[in-house]
């Protein structure tokens, strides 16, 4: 039985899945290691639902390998800031319009609660009826002390439509806590509705609801820094890592379980974990795992391939029942022929955001099997990397183009040269662009030399 650290759950929303997600600009190993870490921990845990997701549009290669195995493509996650949704009261009581304002007053009285919202007969949400509906009736009804019992009586027999509050708040499910939150506080309504987009009323959230934020759960796959993570993911919970990556910043409140290893995907290290708990891969997960271990260590070619990963890359085309060389090869086939070769495909496919210090710097990774068209677009590229620069305040914009038949990459640059013309002993000259032979690696090869 899988005996991992347990989160700490005091803050955290029980009864929604926790997201498991790769990084912005996803490549296929943050959408496999997702879609298969995901699969593993249903698995190990029941009792809760992983849910896999990714950050942007999903790599040529991972469409390829999906619909292949007949597996949906995991659906874009936007952001992880708490939701209007992740408070609410959902199913909330209701009552059609036309009924009488003795059966509201039953129905609320029955259920102990304060308001019911009303709809009309089609379903469609009305306004809202509250205790304080009542009191107000009761109380105007004292100015008339003789005619009380009779004007009760002929109040009771009215339709709740003559009655209800119709300005009250309405909200959507998917809005942002903390924007809703001030709208609501800063009226004097003690509840907001939350509607859905065909006008019913799906839940209730009152003030205080509104008084905490929970946090959602988040397992975070092939990265470890904010930079590269969904938006918002300072307010959720982050229940796991599985990284291959150099320990970023992100922060926890409590233990949890962070997987970081050396190894060449962080697929590998799902495949791992497969092993560690004893479940047996099924073959299309497998397919999914190997299609990111050789898309991430290039055909088991990068630096960053461990013999583990050699190890591991033999296991998962056993249970797939597939030929490494032959499913490597249709794998960047599938690439190659997606890639649309425009200059801003070419530069933010891939493109990762470091920070040291106070400085920012870019790097984005284009692999291909045809350096010479992408530097006919050499000086598009520039030009592009020049707006980048400029416009985020990154220290500079390098792009490398590796090569993986020739096994080296073309550097273009632009921004301040002299950091990588140092780390790599390399001179752009006049020029902004460099053939640097046997770098493969973003990773292994080029965030180390810049990060010393
Ligand atoms: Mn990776």
């Amino acid at each position: 039985m899988y005996s991992g650290i347990q989160p700490a759950t005091q803050a955290a929303i029980k009864h929604e899945p926790i997201i498991v997600v790769g990084h912005r600009n996803p490549d296929n190993d943050s959408i496999s290691a997702a879609i298969g870490y995901a699969r593993l921990k249903n698995i190990l845990d029941p009792d809760n639902s992983y849910i896999p997701y990714r950050l942007g549009p999903l790599p040529h290669e991972s469409e390829y390998v999906l619909d292949r195995y007949g597996i949906r493509h995991p659906e874009v996650l936007t952001h992880i800031h708490c939701r209007i949704c992740d408070v609410m009261t959902p199913n909330p009581l209701q009552i059609p319009e036309s009924a009488t304002m003795r059966e509201a007053a039953e129905k609320l009285k029955q259920h102990n609660i304060r308001t019911l919202v009303v709809h009309d007969e089609k379903g469609l949400y009305r306004g809202i009826i509250d205790t304080t509906t009542f009191a107000n009736l009761y109380l105007s009804e004292l100015d008339d002390v003789d005619a009380t019992v009779q004007t009760r009586f002929t109040t009771l027999a009215r339709p709740v439509s003559d009655f209800l509050y119709s300005e009250s708040m309405v909200l959507d499910c998917e809005d942002i806590l903390n924007e809703a939150r001030e709208q609501v506080l800063a009226s004097t309504l003690r509840q907001a509705v939350v509607v859905d987009d065909t006008g019913r009323a799906t839940g209730i959230v009152t003030r205080t609801d509104l008084a905490h934020t929970p946090r959602r759960r988040i397992i975070l796959v092939d990265h470890n820094e904010s930079s590269q993570a969904v938006s918002g993911i300072h307010e959720a919970e982050v229940v796991g890592i599985v990284d291959h990556h150099r320990i970023g910043d992100i922060q926890t409140t409590t233990p949890i379980q962070f997987i970081n290893l050396p190894y060449g995907s962080s697929a590998s290290i799902v495949a791992l974990e497969y092993q560690r708990n004893g479940v047996e891969i099924e073959p299309k997960y497998a397919a999914v795992l190997l299609s990111a271990l050789l898309t991430d260590t290039v055909l088991l070619k990068s630096p960053t391939t461990t013999l583990g990963d050699h190890q591991i890359a033999e296991t998962l085309a056993k249970a797939a029942g597939l030929d490494i060389n032959t499913f490597g090869r249709e794998l960047f086939e599938a690439r190659f022929a997606g890639q649309d070769g425009s200059v801003e495909s070419i530069v933010l496919a891939d493109s990762k955001v470091f920070t040291q210090g106070d400085t920012n710097f870019m790097i984005s990774a284009y692999e291909t099997v045809n350096t010479d068209s992408i530097l006919e677009k050499e000086q598009e590229i520039v030009e592009f990397l020049e707006g980048m620069v400029k416009r985020n305040g990154y220290e500079f914009a390098l792009v490398l183009i590796t090569d993986i038949m020739r096994e080296g990459s073309q550097f273009i640059i632009a921004g301040r040269t002299k950091g990588v013309e140092h780390s790599f002993g390399i001179s752009f000259g006049d020029k902004h662009s460099v053939w640097v032979p046997g770098i493969l690696s973003r990773k292994k090869q080029v965030v180390p030399r810049l990060m010393l």
